[in-house]
Order: structure tokens, then sequence, then C-alpha cells
């Protein structure tokens, strides 16, 4: 254990060496709104930071057809899940506590993905949710399509998370501005794309994606449908800038 102390800039020049395309820090006050269930302080009492990174989505791989795309998305869950591992280990041997929050490589049991309460399950099996996280810790903001969309990638990225006990400065979060620059008023591509109509102006209705997805994981291995990231024009050229993770531009 080390008496040193560890800060922002180390922890993110550390997760980039380790591959991550995008890494923000959030204190846990941004939390203190959320549901007492979805605050980091339900997987570490002393929490006070939360690391998230994303690793990006390579567009052309998830393209040509599900079996590809489900692969690649475990690719980059396994890749994200390392990544967070090796955060963890980074702030265990500097003395800190950690709560590595990966996200699922293989299927769950049939029996609770059909489960009419699966929506209210499976999500609090994770803790915190690793989309809202990103958007506290300035990485982006939530689409019309729910999914986080970065300036840089769009739709397109994978998350995973740390929290931790370390008092880490945070980031800045993405403006109004920023935000209706990367998803438009007017936008409502994914709308058109959904293949289960799951998307509109209401929101996302989580049990109609679930129907188009929830095959795909015997088919494929993992939630293969990736319309949603494919159809966003944010992170497409020419390319939104923002203020914050500009080093990873
Ligand atoms: C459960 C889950 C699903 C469920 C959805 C159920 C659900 N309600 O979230 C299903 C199986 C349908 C699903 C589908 C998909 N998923 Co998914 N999923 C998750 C998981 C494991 C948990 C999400 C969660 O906690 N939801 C909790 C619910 C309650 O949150 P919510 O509905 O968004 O919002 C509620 C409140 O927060 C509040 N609220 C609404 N807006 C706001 C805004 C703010 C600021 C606040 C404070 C609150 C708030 O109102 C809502 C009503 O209760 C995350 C990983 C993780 N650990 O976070 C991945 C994750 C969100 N999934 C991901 C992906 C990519 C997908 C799919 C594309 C499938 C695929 N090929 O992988 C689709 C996309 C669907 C879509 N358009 O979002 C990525 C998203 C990456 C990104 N760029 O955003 C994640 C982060 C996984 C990862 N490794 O990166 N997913
Ligand atoms: S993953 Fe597919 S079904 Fe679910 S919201 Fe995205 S486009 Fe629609
Ligand atoms: S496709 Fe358009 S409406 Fe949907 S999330 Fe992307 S920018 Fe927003």
């Amino acid at each position: 254990m080390s008496t040193q102390l560890l800060n922002s800039e180390e922890v993110k020049r550390f997760a980039r060496s380790k591959g991550a395309d995008l890494v923000g820090i959030a204190s846990v006050d941004r939390f203190s709104d959320y549901p007492e269930e979805r605050q980091p302080q339900k997987l570490l009492p002393n929490a006070r930071s939360v690391i998230v990174v994303g690793v990006r989505v390579l567009a052309d791989t998830i393209k040509p057809n599900l079996l590809l795309s489900a692969l690649h998305h475990i690719t980059l869950n396994i890749y994200h899940n390392q990544i967070a591992y090796e955060i963890g280990r980074l702030l265990d041997d500097y003395g800190h506590r950690a709560v590595v929050v990966p996200h699922r490589i293989g299927n769950l049991d049939p029996d609770l993905r059909s489960s009419p309460n699966y929506m209210e399950i499976y999500p609090k099996l994770f803790g915190i949710s690793t989309r809202h996280a990103a958007v506290e810790a300035g990485l982006g903001i939530f689409g019309k399509s729910r999914l986080l969309l970065s300036p840089r990638f769009g739709s397109r990225q994978r998350l995973a998370a740390v929290v931790t006990d370390a008092d880490l400065l945070a980031d800045p979060k993405l403006t109004q501005a920023e935000a209706d620059q990367l998803c438009p008023p007017h936008c409502t591509a994914c709308f058109a794309a959904c293949p289960g109509k799951a998307l509109s102006a209401d929101g996302i209705d989580w049990k109609k994606c679930n129907e188009i997805i929830r095959p795909h994981n015997g088919q494929y291995g993992y939630s293969a449908c990736s319309e949603c990231m494919l159809s966003c024009p944010a992170g497409k050229s020419p390319r939104v800038q923002s203020t914050t993770n500009m080093e990873s531009f």
C-alpha cells in the first residue's frame, strides 16, 4: 500500500494507457437526487468518486450481420471490464477502495430474461447505471435513443465504471448548448431505424426493445441489435467539438 496521493490526471492518463477512448470522473454528490438504490454509496458506503471509461464501437463491424455485431459487443465488454479492473487495481495500490462495475459477457438465465419482471430485476443487479454515471462524469448526454452520446463517438461507445473512496477532481458536465448540438431537437433518425418501434418522442419502451434483442441472446450469444447506434448522426463527420475530453480528440 502506498501513502502517495493519486490525482485525477494520473487516473485518466493510466486509463488511456490501458486503452480507454473516453474517461471522466463524477463526484458522488452529483448522484444525490438519484433513487437511493442507484447511488454509488449503495455499492461502497464511503464512495467519493465514480470513474467512467468508454471504448468505441466500430460502426462498420456491427453493420454486416447480427453475429458480428453481438461478438463485437462482447469484445468491448471484455475490453472495458479489463480497463476498469486495472483502474481498480491502481486505486488498491494507493490504498483506496474500489468497486468495479463491469458488464456481462455471457448470457443470463433465459427464464429471468423472459420474466415479466426482468426490466425491474436486471438493471438493479449492476448497482449503478453506467450511462447515467457517464453523463455525470461529463462524457456526454442522453440522446433521444436513451444511449449516451459523446461528442467524439456519438452513441457508439460502451461503458464501465469504478466507484471509489478516492477524492478525485470531477469533470465538468456538458452544457445544454452542447447537448442540443449533439442531439438536435429536429432529429428523429433513431426512431425510424428501430426495428421494434421502441423509440419515440415519448422516450423508449424498454419492453419493446427487449422483445427484439432477447432472441439474439440465444441466437448470437448477446444482444445484437444496434440500429439505434448505427443510425445516429452524432459523432459522425464533421465532429462536434466539446469543452470536455478534448485530449482524446
Ligand atoms: C438494463 C440494460 C438494458 C435493458 C434496458 C432496461 C433499462 N431500463 O435500462 C435492455 C436489455 C432493453 C437494454 C438494451 C440495450 N442496451 Co443496455 N444496458 C442495460 C444496463 C445493464 C443497465 C441500465 C440501467 O441501469 N437501467 C436502469 C433504468 C431504470 O434507467 P432508465 O430507464 O434509463 O431511466 C430511469 C431513471 O433513471 C429516470 N431518468 C430518465 N432520464 C434521466 C436522466 C437523468 C439525468 C436522471 C438522473 C434520471 C433519468 O427515469 C427512468 C425511469 O425509471 C446498462 C449497463 C449499466 N450497468 O448501466 C446497459 C447499457 C445501457 N446498454 C447498452 C447498450 C449498447 C444496449 C443496446 C444497444 C443493446 C446492445 N446491442 O448492446 C440496447 C439499446 C437500447 C437503448 N436505446 O438504450 C450500453 C449503452 C452504451 C451507450 N452508448 O449509451 C450500456 C451502458 C452497457 C455498456 N456496456 O456500455 N439494455
Ligand atoms: S437496440 Fe434495437 S430494438 Fe432496442 S432501441 Fe435500439 S434499435 Fe430499437
Ligand atoms: S439519432 Fe438523432 S434523435 Fe436519435 S439520439 Fe441520435 S441525434 Fe438524437
